[in-house]
This record gives structure tokens, sequence and C-alpha cells, in this order.
């Protein structure tokens, strides 16, 4: 692909101004030689000329590849020697580019990378020549830096304010679902590892990167600049120019894999707890929902099946296999799931699991003794399987084989997989001294995982793969159920690493039921939409410590709307079901789920729609208006847009019945009354918001969103594939809109491959002043059983400033306030239709 010829680049021999200079006390020690361009990008060697120091790799390649008109790989690796690099994340893609968006600056002297925008000349990043780069054995620095005010969000997982504040982050899983994180030296290890950043500057452009290295990590963030310092591995870095948010989550997304498709029935209501003893309990919570006539799709189950804590068995004594089988039956006849929990330690005890991983030799070795590595979790001593072993998916699916035919499981919780260890290192031996350089997150590495010093198949050490485990783990969960149960996977991870929305989802982990933990979770959510994850939400009413019935309440208001929806506990808090704290929690709970259930073909169109295109669905309200400062610095994370369409402002706080409400510059209508909204000059609303009434939505005009008729007496959403749906209107300022409803089975893994799905276009438009028309513009091949997305019962038109006089369906219509209503008669839903929408002149 090199074509070998020596071009030479345009040298800049000093970019820097003076003053930057002071800046840095270091001189990057790397001289630029032999450089080599092509079409495609170019590559140089760099050499080291600086003191002697042991560690400092002599030789780098540097390689620059033009990925596409939007995304350039700069990598840089030792010249002489193998290092550890990341395997099977980067999507194959063509490298094309054409009209590229960026230009590349080489500095020769001293090493310097400096790419910047096109269109406007900004700096998107530049490594300068008098950074203090450096490529150390086990001391990686890659500066960044912006030359100018730069926002920063990403490089997950933390618990923090969306916008990450000057400070040091670490990217390192850990079970530590850590305190609010603010950035304070030495820095915060989470769950994850996602080493992805979205920069915004003052011009409203965004751009993004991602540096591709699964060691252990920190970032420096300050207001220019980024500065990744890794322990290992090498310089794989991305670029994504955008020029919006969304742009830039989609370059990224299309290099690590878009969001897999899961099915329709995980965006309905999840039940869980930790604490449910036996079967009765279980029993006692969906007999408790169905009494109440509440809605339930998905009951769940913590580690209390388990036998002794071990993984793929049943405690048969308290969850007895006749019953059980009974229970999910009939869960499965009512057209519900079920999701057990599945740890990563697999216990060291004479058992089938155990026994059989040694035979198959999938575990982990140790770095003390000959054997596997062992730790210690929930059923005591433990160990744990090697991802890296040939043998390690067949060995995992063939137990879930065993588990499945115990308890008939529709998805699967993996939990613990960072991996939590309760010992530090290997339990009954001192930790391995790393004798680090450097320590990301300050603490000894082995503090509560896996030594880093053990090592896997083909000596891959834990010190290069930590990073990996959670994602490794659920990839291969996920395998099972598309593989042996010829399903769509819903795998809720804790741990994860980029590439593991292309398989599996997440949850936000062991929150706390605070206020505090609410709100953060909006921020979380919006960083993991960012990272392919779309299928995420936090804990509702908090899993650690008391909620209260307040904040519960609240929380389902917020939590109903997250992509998904499960209220969780844990063992040690008082319960908090939707009928713990009497009638207000009840109703509130009742009629959020509902809401869900009304927009549920929306939100799974939109979320279908990530699959083919990336993106993100529950998004911070700048990302739609970019160029709107004042979203991104004072309102960014007390509200949230789904998709393009509906803006939420949901309460945050204790005590309140009103909030202020900041909206863009747009079109906005009530949700549910279609009154239009004043917007005053500074654009703030004091919106009401009585605990007894529905969370604040606004539709934006120019949206079109399908409901499910009959979500207020539905017992689960699969009833909602075969009710009548009314289309919602929100016109715009021209009586234009439009919006998208997908239609498929729901369940199929290879919907994407087989094009089995029909994309259904809305379209509003105005014909003249007393006609509009409604044109639905079908694509795509799935033909709907009997009954399902059958016909559009109504039309509700937000903004129709005329009485309506007629439909082509020949139904009746309303008109309240500025809001039309045209009975439709059932209007089949096969094949492009126009409907013609008529009104008094
Ligand atoms: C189910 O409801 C009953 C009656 O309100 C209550 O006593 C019981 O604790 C509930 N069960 C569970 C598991 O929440
Ligand atoms: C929940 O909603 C359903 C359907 O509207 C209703 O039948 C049921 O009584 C409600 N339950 C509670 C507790 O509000
Ligand atoms: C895979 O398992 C078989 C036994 O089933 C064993 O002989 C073989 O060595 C294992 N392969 C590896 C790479 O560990
Ligand atoms: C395994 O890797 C370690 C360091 O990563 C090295 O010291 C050792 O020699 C390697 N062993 C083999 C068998 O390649
Ligand atoms: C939660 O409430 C229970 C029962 O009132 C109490 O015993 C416990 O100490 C509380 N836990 C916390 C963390 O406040
Ligand atoms: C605020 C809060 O609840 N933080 C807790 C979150 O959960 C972890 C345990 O999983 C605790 O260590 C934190 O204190």
């Amino acid at each position: 692909m090199w074509k070998g010829l020596l071009v030479s680049l345009a040298i800049v021999s000093c970019w820097a101004r003076m003053e930057d200079l002071k800046l840095y006390t270091t001189d990057n020690p790397y001289r630029v030689s032999s450089v080599i361009n092509s079409e495609n990008g170019f590559k140089a060697t760099l050499s080291y000329t600086g003191p002697l120091i042991k560690d400092s790799v002599q030789n780098l390649l540097l390689e620059v590849f033009y990925l596409n008109d939007y995304s350039l790989r700069v990598r840089l690796t030792d010249q002489n020697n193998a290092r550890w690099e990341v395997p099977d994340i980067i999507q194959k893609t063509e490298t094309e580019a054409f009209n590229r968006q960026y230009k590349v600056e080489l500095n020769y002297d001293k090493f310097g990378i400096k790419v910047t925008r096109v269109a406007n000349g900004e700096v998107l990043f530049q490594v300068k020549p008098d950074s203090d780069f450096q490529y150390n054995d086990r001391d990686i620095i890659w500066p960044l830096e912006f030359n100018e005010e730069t926002y920063l969000y990403g490089l997950g997982e933390r618990v923090s304010n969306f916008r990450l504040k000057p400070g040091v982050y670490t990217l390192f899983a850990k079970d530590a679902s850590g305190p609010f994180d603010d950035g304070k030296f030495p820095g915060d290890s989470l769950y994850s590892s996602q080493p992805f950043y979205l920069a915004l500057k003052k011009s409203g452009y965004a751009s993004g990167g991602f540096l591709l290295n699964s060691n252990a990590m920190d970032a420096y963030v300050d207001v220019t600049s980024l500065k990744y310092r890794t322990i290992g591995g090498v310089i794989d870095f991305f670029l994504f120019t955008g020029p919006e948010p969304e742009d830039v989550v989609r370059q990224y997304q299309a290099l690590i894999g878009k969001p897999v498709l899961v099915p329709y029935w995980s965006f309905g209501w999840h039940h869980c707890r930790w604490g449910y003893k036996d079967l009765d309990a279980l029993e006692a919570v969906v007999r408790n929902y169905t009494e109440r006539g509440l809605p339930l799709d998905v009951m769940w189950t913590d580690i209390d099946y388990m036998q002794d804590y071990l993984d793929f068995t049943v405690d048969d004594s308290r969850y007895p296999p006749e019953k059980l089988k009974a229970f999910i039956d009939k869960l499965h006849a009512n057209d519900q799931k079920f999701i057990p929990i599945v740890d990563a330690g697999v216990a060291m005890t004479d058992y089938f699991g155990y026994n059989e991983g040694l035979k198959r030799n999938v575990f982990i070795s140790s770095p003390n003794h000959p054997g596997p590595f062992i730790g210690k979790v929930w059923p005591g001593l433990a160990v744990f399987v090697d991802w890296f072993n040939p043998n390690a998916t067949q060995y995992w699916h063939d137990m879930l084989d065993i588990f499945h035919s115990n308890m008939e499981f529709d998805g699967l919780w993996n939990d613990m997989n960072e991996a939590a260890n309760f010992c530090t290192g290997e339990c009954g031996y001192a930790p391995v001294d790393l004798n680090l350089p450097y320590t990301p997150g300050g603490e000894d590495l082995n503090s509560r995982t896996i030594d880093l010093s053990s090592t896997h198949y083909n000596n891959i050490s834990e010190y290069d793969v930590h990073n990996m485990y959670g994602f490794l783990m659920a990839k291969a969960s996920a395998s099972y159920i598309v593989e042996r149960m010829h399903k769509r996977p819903v795998v809720i991870s804790r741990s994860s690493f980029p590439g593991h929305g292309k398989y599996a989802s997440r949850w936000l982990g062991d929150n706390g039921s605070t206020w505090d933990w609410m709100r953060w979770s909006i921020g979380s959510t919006f960083s993991f939409q960012m990272f392919g994850i779309p299928l995420i939400g936090s804990d509702i009413c908090g899993f650690n410590y008391n909620t209260t019935a307040e904040l519960c309440t609240r929380w389902y208001q917020l939590g109903t709307l997250y992509p998904f929806a499960r209220t969780h506990n844990s063992i040690e808090a008082i319960d908090q079901e939707p009928w713990s704290f009497g009638d207000q929690l009840l109703r509130v709970a009742n009629k959020s789920i509902r809401l869900r259930y009304s927009l549920i073909h929306f939100i799974y169109s939109e979320v279908f729609k990530l699959s083919l295109t990336g993106g993100t669905y529950f998004k911070p309200t700048f990302f739609n208006y970019p160029k709107d400062t004042l979203l991104w610095e004072t309102y960014a994370e007390d509200n949230f847009m789904l998709s393009d369409k509906l803006i939420v402002h949901p309460v945050l706080e204790s005590g309140v019945d009103h909030r202020l409400a900041y909206f863009p510059d747009d079109l906005w209508y009530n949700f549910y009354t279609g009154a239009s909204l004043q917007l005053p000059e500074n654009r703030v609303v004091d919106l009401s918001a009585d605990i007894e009434d529905p969370v604040n939505i606004h539709i934006r005009g120019g949206s079109i969103i399908p409901l499910a008729d009959h979500a207020d007496t539905a017992k689960t959403i699969e009833q909602l594939r075969n009710t009548p749906l009314t289309l919602l209107i929100a016109l715009d300022k021209h009586g234009q809109a439009h919006g998208d409803l997908v239609v498929d089975d729901g369940i199929s893994p290879d919907t994407l491959e087989k094009s089995a799905f029909n994309l259904l276009r809305f379209e509003h438009s105005q014909a003249s002043n007393s006609h509009s028309k409604l044109r639905i513009v079908p694509s795509g091949d799935y033909t709907p059983k009997k009954g399902e997305y059958e016909s559009i019962s109504r039309i509700v038109v937000y903004g129709c400033n005329k009485a309506p006089a007629g439909s082509s369906a020949g139904g009746k219509v309303y008109k309240y306030s500025e809001t039309c209503l045209f009975e439709m008669n059932g209007v089949r839903l096969d094949g492009e239709t126009v409907i013609d929408l008529f009104y008094k002149d």
C-alpha cells in the first residue's frame, strides 16, 4: 500500500510561539528520518537521541493513515521489537480519502505532529516538538495540545460531571463504583476503560480522539490539552473530525463497531433485587405486579439463586427444579422474560464448572505456582477464565448450556468482571511487585483484582489485557445467545472496553440511593451512548443505602426514560419495590412505566437505527444544538434529549414542585397537551412539576412520533406490537414534520444481514393552506405477522392553527385548543400510503 516514494513534506521548523515554549521543560528526544509518503498517508522513523535511559524505545515506526475524509490514524510502534497490541477491535474499513477534512504536518527536527481542520484552520490536535512526549517501555506519554480552550467528555468510566474538569482520570477497570470523580490526583478507577474523548471548542466544532490501548493509563485533562499516560502497549491513536458531536460519535462507532441489535423486549420494564432468597420471593414479586395492574416485562435474579455461589448452578432446595421450570414457563407464556446473574469467578471446588475448565486448560495461570491463578469472590476461592485461550468460548458456551437446561434464561447479567477479587493479587501470596516507573491511579494495580503478573494463553500478560476482561466475558456470553439460542443478545455487563457495544450492553453498576447519584446517572448515560452502548441505565431508586419515597418516585420519572429501565436494590437496603412506599409511588411508577410503554415504538425505532448508522439516542441537548454554548456550559446535564425529537426536564432535587428549564431556540410543544411553549428572551421557563404529574417532556416542532395505543392497559410491551398506533405530529414553522417507525420481528439475530425489517418514513408537508399530506414511505423486506403493527388509529397534530375538516380516511375530526385530532378508522400500515388531512380555510 505504501508507494515507496520519498516525498519531502512541508517542513515547519517552529510552530510554537515563544511564550508556549516556557510550558515545557522536557525536550522531545526523537528525531524524524526516512519519511515515505503515499496516497493514504506516510511513514517515518523516529530515532531516540536523548540521554541514556534504559527504558526508552530506540527506534519508533510512525505510520499515519488517512482512513477516510473524517478519520485519521496515527501509530507509533517499536521498529525493532513487537509490543502488545489490542487485537480484533477495529472494524475493517476501506481506506478512502478524497476530500480530507484535516491537514497533517510533521515536524522533522524534533518529532512533532500537527493536525488542523481544513474548514477553519483550527488545530484538531498537535504533539508539539517541545512537549513531554515519551516512549519508554512501561511509561508512554501521548500529549495532545488543542491550542485553545476545549471542553472534553468521555474518557470513562467514571461518576462525574459530563464535562471533565481539569484533573487526572484513571482508566483501569476496577470493582469500585467509587465516589464522585472530580479529577483529583491521583485519579479514580471505575469498572471500565474507555479511552475515547469528545472535544468541543467555542466555535461549536467538535472533534474526537481514541487511543486504542488496553493497558492501565491516566488521562490528564487540562483547559487546552489532554495527555494520555499509559504503562504499556503502543500508541495507536484515531482522530475524528466531526464537525458536530453526533458526527464524531458516528465516526468513532464506525471504527469500533456499531451497537448490536437488541430485542424489542429488552426495552420493557425490568425488576431485580439482591436478596430474594427463594423462588417464593420471585413468585411473590411477579404476583404483586400482576395484582396491582403494573406492567412487568423482565424478572431478574441476583446471586441468591446459586448453590453456594457456584456459576451455572441452581440451589435445588430453595429453587426446586420443577417449580422453577413452571415459574419460567409461566413468565414465557405471559410474554415475560427472565435474566439471571453469572459472575466472573468460577469457584475452585470439585464441581463441573471448575473440573471441566481444568480439563480444557481455560483458566488464567498463576505467577506464583503451576496451575490457575487463585482469587476470592462470593463462593470463596475462585479461578478466572482466560478468554484468549482458544478453548474458552466453547467451554463457556457448554457451561451455559448446562445452566440453561436448569434455568431457561432469555438474557444474561455479567457481574464482577473487572475482574473483581476480594484478595489483592493471588490469595495466599504477596502481590507480585510491578516495580512501575509510573502507576496510574496511584494505588497498587494488583489491589482487589487478578495479579497483573498472571498469564494468559500464548504468554499474554494480564498486565496488558486486564482492561479487556469484562468485554471479553460479555462477548462470549452474547455469542452464546446468538449461536446457541439463536436470539438477539441481551447481556448486561458491569465492565466494558471499546467494542463492547457491538456485542453487549451495560448498566451503571452499584450506585447509591442518593439525589446526587440520580443526577449523575444522566451524564454517565450520555458517556455510554458515545461509547457505543446505547442499552444502558442506572438502578432506579438506587442500589446502595436506603432510598426514600420521594427520591424513588422522582427516579421512576427519570429512569423509565433511560434506554435500559430496571429497578434494583441491595440486600442491605430497605425495600423499594413499587409497592413499598404506599400509594403515591405505586401510582407514579405505574404511570411512568406506562408512559414509557406509549413511547415504545419510538424508543425501539430510534435505538434500532443506531445499529445501522451509529450515534446516540439518550443525549445531551447540545448534541442537537452544538452552537448553543449555554447548553454545554450551564444546562448540560439537568435535561436530555431522546433522539432529536423529545426534550426532558426531570426533577433532580428534593422538596420542589416546579423547576427552571432552559430551551434551545426552536419550536416546542408540551408533549401531553400540545400547547406550544412561549419562550421568554432568556428561554428559561418555570415548569410546574408536581410529584404526581408526569415528567416534563416537550416535543420539538418538526417531529413525528408513533405512540402505542393501549399503553395504559397493556401488561407487557409485547402486547403493544399488536395494537394500533397514534401518530403524533408536531409541526415546525413551515408545517412540516417527519419521523420513523421500524417494524420487524423484534428477536431474530440476523435481521440486519437479511434486511428483514421495514423502516417506515413519515413525512408531513403542507399542500395548501387547507390541505396537508402525510406520506408513509416504507423501505425493507419484513412482512408483518397478522395483527402486527397493523394500523393507524388516529393522527394528532400539534401546532395546527386551523380547525380540521376531515381526512382521506373519513374519520371524525376534533380540535382542542392548539391540537387537532383526526380519527383514522384504522388506516393500514402496509405499502406506500398518502393520507390527506383537510382544514377549514
Ligand atoms: C407483595 O405484596 C404483599 C402485600 O402487599 C407484601 O406483603 C409482600 O411483601 C410483597 N412481596 C414482595 C416480595 O415484595
Ligand atoms: C396501573 O394501571 C392500570 C391500567 O391503567 C390500572 O388498571 C391499575 O389499577 C393501576 N395500578 C395502580 C396501582 O395504580
Ligand atoms: C483445549 O482443551 C483440550 C482438552 O479438551 C486440551 O487438550 C488442549 O490442550 C486445550 N487447548 C489449549 C490451547 O489449552
Ligand atoms: C513470557 O513473557 C515474559 C514477559 O512478558 C517473558 O519474560 C517470558 O520469557 C515469556 N515466556 C515465554 C515462554 O515466552
Ligand atoms: C436502612 O434502614 C434500615 C431500617 O430502617 C436501617 O436498619 C439501616 O441502618 C439503614 N441503612 C442505612 C445505610 O442507613
Ligand atoms: C455514593 C455511593 O453510593 N457510593 C457507593 C457506590 O457503591 C460502592 C460499592 O459498590 C461504594 O463503595 C460507594 O461508596
